[in-house]
């Protein structure tokens, strides 16, 4: 256990716990090669948040920000899970209550097999019109607009097709912050990982979690801004470091079984 970045006694809590809840963000697809929001080079390195990321900023110009989805749904349907995404799906088999909380909205959760996910702020595969909300399933991603070209609106109604993802100033789906907040109240062992924790509601869940009483850790190259609030801050990359502690956890488990009585 020495050459761990985590210590022993977070592989010992999870080897013994039942009820485990784990935050995701950007940082667990970066090593698919999709950009974080606020990092070096980030989404957010060229456009503002406020400027793309908001409904008025898509009112008032929307073929910009649907190019912009567009741009990041073709990248992420391209991309592939990676190292985290697997090991993270192999850990829900592992308790008997699990939740995985994602910010994400690139479905690589998804596409590498985890089935309990909770989504935050919605999905970028998915799109829906502004007026008659129904439900835009034709793959837009491969239409391709010239710029100035207008927007992509909806065969039923006229109405604007946005993504089916949460902004800010919008309530997130009241069903997916209640689900994530009971599952971090009753967890034993939560973890935070590839988030900066900056962004609320979803920043609440481990901070939650830890206040009633779990034990709370996250992976992440770099402190995050709730690190100081945790128990533990393992830093290392989601990709190198999840593997390595369902393993541990795993290995843990076995031993735990062969000296039961
Ligand atoms: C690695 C790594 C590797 C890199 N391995 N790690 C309380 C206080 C203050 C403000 C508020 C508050 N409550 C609500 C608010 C307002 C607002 C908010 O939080 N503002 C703050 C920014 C100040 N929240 C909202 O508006 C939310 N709605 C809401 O609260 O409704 C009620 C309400 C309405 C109005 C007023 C008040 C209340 C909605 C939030 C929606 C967020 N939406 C976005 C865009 C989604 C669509 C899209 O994808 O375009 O969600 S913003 C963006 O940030 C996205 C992300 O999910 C989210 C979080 O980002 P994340 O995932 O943490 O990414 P990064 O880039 O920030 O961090 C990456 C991390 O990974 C870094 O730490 C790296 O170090 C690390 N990393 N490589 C491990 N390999
Ligand atoms: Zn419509």
């Amino acid at each position: 256990m020495q050459n761990n970045p985590f210590s022993a006694e977070l592989v010992d809590r999870l080897a013994v716990a039942r009820r485990v809840v784990v935050l995701t963000g950007a940082g667990v697809s970066a090593e698919s090669n999709i950009p974080t929001f606020r990092d070096v080079g980030g989404l957010w390195a060229k456009f503002r948040p406020e400027e793309l990321a908001n409904v008025n900023a898509f009112l008032a110009n929307p073929s910009l920000v649907q190019g912009w989805y567009r741009e990041r749904k073709r990248i992420a349907t391209e991309a592939e899970p990676n190292a985290g995404h697997h090991a993270l799906a192999g850990f829900e088999a592992l308790f008997d209550d699990f939740a995985l909380v994602t910010q994400n909205v690139d479905n690589l959760h998804q596409r590498a097999g985890s089935r309990k996910i909770i989504e935050l702020h919605g999905n970028i595969t998915r799109s829906y019109c502004i007026d008659c909300k129904l439900k835009h399933d034709e793959d837009d991603s491969r239409t391709v607009l010239p710029e100035g070209h207008a927007s992509i609106c909806c065969p039923a109604c006229n109405g604007l097709i946005r993504p089916d993802v949460v902004w800010f100033g919008e309530m997130l789906p009241a069903h997916a912050i209640e689900n994530a907040l009971l599952a971090a109240r009753r967890a034993s062992v939560c973890l935070s990982i590839g988030t900066s924790a900056v962004v609320y509601p979803a920043a609440d869940i481990p901070l939650v979690a830890r206040e009633a009483g779990a034990y709370v850790a996250e992976i992440n190259i770099e402190p995050s801004a709730i690190a100081a609030m945790l128990d533990e801050s393992v830093i290392g990359s989601s990709g190198n470091v999840l593997p390595v502690l369902v393993d541990a956890v795993r290995e843990a488990r076995r031993s735990m079984k062969k000296y039961a009585t």
